[in-house]
């Protein structure tokens, strides 16, 4: 059976990341939905960055948690016929043991040169500018899909979808597009795991409530029994 899972922040609220619409709060005074955005970064640099290195630094004090764990046993069963499309920027599917994971927003601990366009691993802070270890420039911004921007690998996700069997979409609010239209694309099946019904919830065929920690090993163990 061939699974598309999408994650959103959700799945990693139980380890200790804020969503982004139930943080309820701002970030130097600012909406964290208003500092995701190229015209942000353009007008102030230095605060965009600084938000960034700050959630940067917080991956540092959070672990995956049970919800991750179990879609690693699914790989483990599943092999090629699992693919994660994670719309996180953090990297807890990775550290949990997830090896086919596709970050669509990009990565937190991954910094992109707009210079020479190369791509570096990165897990300090960026909002002191250092140099690109490429090309020696300044100019390193983090690699992340802001608003307006085009997600990473749309194609091989639109893909995965038409050929999966069963798509399941866990812990997102489902009003980002376009990971909130997968369920549209996606050939079979439609499952949503999440804590409230999101945006999209009546598109998918089942729904199940309750926070991820027990409703994804509670599906794993179901598919693999
Ligand atoms: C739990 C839980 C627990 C809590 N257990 N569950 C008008 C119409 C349609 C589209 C547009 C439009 N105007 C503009 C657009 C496009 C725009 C868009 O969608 N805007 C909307 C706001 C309307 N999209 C874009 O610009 C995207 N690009 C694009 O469309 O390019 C065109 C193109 C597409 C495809 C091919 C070719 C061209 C880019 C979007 C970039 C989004 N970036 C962000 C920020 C960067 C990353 C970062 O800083 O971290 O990504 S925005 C932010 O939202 C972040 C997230 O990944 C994303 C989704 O949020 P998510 O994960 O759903 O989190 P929350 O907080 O919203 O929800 C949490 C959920 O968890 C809730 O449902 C809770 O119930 C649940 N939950 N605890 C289970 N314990």
């Amino acid at each position: 059976m061939r699974i598309v899972v999408l994650t959103g922040a959700g799945i990693s609220a139980e380890s200790g990341l804020t969503t982004f619409r139930d943080s309820g709060g701002l970030w130097e005074g600012h909406d964290p939905m208003q500092v995701a955005t190229p015209e942000a970064y353009a007008d102030d640099p230095g605060l965009v960055q600084r938000f960034y290195d700050a959630r940067r630094a917080a991956l540092t004090q959070v672990e995956p948690n049970a919800a991750h764990h179990a879609l690693v046993r699914l790989e483990a069963a599943l092999g090629d016929d699992l693919l994660v499309v994670t719309q996180n920027v953090d990297d807890l599917h990775e550290r949990a043991g997830s090896r086919r994971v596709h970050h669509i927003h990009g990565r937190l601990r991954s910094a992109w040169c707009t210079r020479c366009d190369e791509r570096h691993d990165w897990h300090g802070p960026l909002a002191d500018g250092p140099a690109c270890p490429a090309c020696g420039g300044s100019e390193l911004r983090p690699d992340i899909v802001w608003f307006g921007e085009i997600p990473y690998g749309m194609d091989l996700v639109e893909e995965a979808l038409e050929e999966c069997d069963l798509f399941v979409s866990i812990g997102t609010s489902g009003v980002v597009y376009p990971a909130a239209a997968f369920v549209h694309w996606a050939r079979g099946a439609t499952l949503e795991l999440n804590l409230e019904p999101s945006a999209g919830a009546g598109d998918f065929a089942e729904s199940r409530r309750g926070p991820a920690t027990r409703l994804v090993p509670d599906w794993v163990n179901e598919l693999l029994a």
